[in-house]
């Protein structure tokens, strides 16, 4: 094999630069700060505590956590696909700190929504969608045992 001269065009010093002063010009336009895990976190309302959290997995974003109110307590929470599409987006209605109304997107499509409306930290209302807007099938636990007992389905026509 035909060795290759990998060094021909690299100049270290001008890349240096280049990564320093990238890394500076993020620093000081986002203010944000780079922990660990790959979680970016920013303060989005200037109050001097983080209000939005990134994580990144692999190099790319892969849930945005939000503390809509400012309470210091995350309340609203984007997750992406491979693609950078929305998949899931959720909501902390009630603000008691558990995530109780989920939307799952396919293709940007809304495609399912499934709350906990009486917040007990069980979904009990399912509810399928068409091209996002046309309900298909609805299920519901009216009781809150864990078991659907209310179904209705508009599939079949
Ligand atoms: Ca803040
Ligand atoms: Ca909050
Ligand atoms: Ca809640
Ligand atoms: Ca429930």
């Amino acid at each position: 094999m035909p060795s290759k001269s990998r060094f021909k065009n690299k100049r270290p010093g001008a890349d240096k630069n280049g990564m320093r002063n990238h890394f500076l010009l993020c620093f000081i336009v986002l203010s944000v700060s780079l922990s660990a895990n790959n979680q970016v976190s920013s303060d989005e309302n200037g109050d001097g505590r983080a209000d939005t959290w990134t994580v990144f997995e692999e190099g790319r974003r892969q849930t945005v956590l939000y503390d809509s109110d400012f309470d210091g307590q995350v309340d609203f929470a984007l997750k992406y696909g491979k693609n950078s599409q929305i998949v899931e987006q959720q909501q902390d209605f009630n603000r008691d700190g558990e995530m109780d109304d989920f939307y799952f997107f396919e293709n940007e499509v809304l495609v399912r929504r499934e709350m906990d409306t009486n917040y007990d930290g069980e979904i009990d209302i399912r509810v399928y969608l068409k091209e996002g807007i046309y309900i298909t099938r609805y299920e519901q636990d009216t009781n809150f045992d864990g078991e659907v007992d209310k179904v209705k389905s508009f599939e079949a026509q």
